[in-house]
């Protein structure tokens, strides 16, 4: 059931690591990480073979612990992996083709902001949505007006199956709110990749996210 596998879902890059990353990813996944996608972007991110090797062993830590291991935005780099699915933006190119381009075990999924994109995303049959952001976030510079959780809630409604998380500022102390506005989990990043202690700040989500 992807809806439970999409409770607590880390977004991350080396680029948002305080710790080494594929340290980072296992202690999240101990800590309670249920999803995962690999998003190396944006400043101080790898390139080239370089990010491939990083990817390919992110993706060995999410195979021993048989988390789902998603990659964004680079259909080329999925099928280098041999990655669980793509995450894509509204921007980022055809989604009908993307998903016609993935293997029938692999997933797509779609950032949306608003019902109107859900909607979409949801007639080109995509596996699950993210939805942003929900709160302020200094995680990600291009980010759409903040309108909360309140849009998961417009959502739901509308779309009383789609599998959806929020994502943008979510942190313990407000992680509950997203989840009571009818989202099937919470996407994090640095929530969890900037901390002291990454598989404490993990439990901590797990608590206040259910
Ligand atoms: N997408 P943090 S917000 C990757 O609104 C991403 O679609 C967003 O980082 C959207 O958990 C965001 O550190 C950044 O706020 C999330």
């Amino acid at each position: 059931m992807i809806e439970k596998q999409l409770a607590l879902y880390l977004v991350m890059g080396s680029q948002n690591c305080k710790h080494d990353p594929v340290e980072t990813l296992e202690k999240a996944i101990q800590g309670g990480v249920t999803f995962f996608q690999f998003r190396e972007k944006g400043g101080g991110s790898k390139i080239g073979e370089e990010k491939i090797e990083l990817g390919l062993r992110l993706k060995e830590v999410c195979r021993q612990y048989d988390v789902p291991f998603i990659v964004n935005d680079d259909l080329e780099l999925v099928s280098e992996l041999d990655a669980d699915g793509l995450h894509v933006g509204q921007k980022d190119g055809d989604m009908k083709k993307m998903k016609e381009s993935l293997k029938s075990y692999q997933m797509l999924g779609v950032s949306t902001h608003n019902v109107n994109e859900a909607l979409e995303a949801q007639k080109l049959g995509v596996d699950y949505i993210g939805v942003g952001p929900m709160f302020n976030t200094s995680t990600k510079d291009d980010i759409e007006e903040v309108n909360g959780p309140i849009v998961i809630k417009e959502i739901r409604e509308r779309l009383p199956n789609i599998p959806l998380v929020g994502i943008g500022g979510i942190k313990h102390d407000n992680a509950s709110q997203v989840i009571e506005a009818g989202a099937d989990g919470v996407a994090v990043i640095s929530d969890i990749t900037q901390a002291q202690s990454v598989k404490d700040a993990t439990e901590r989500l797990v608590e206040n996210a259910n």
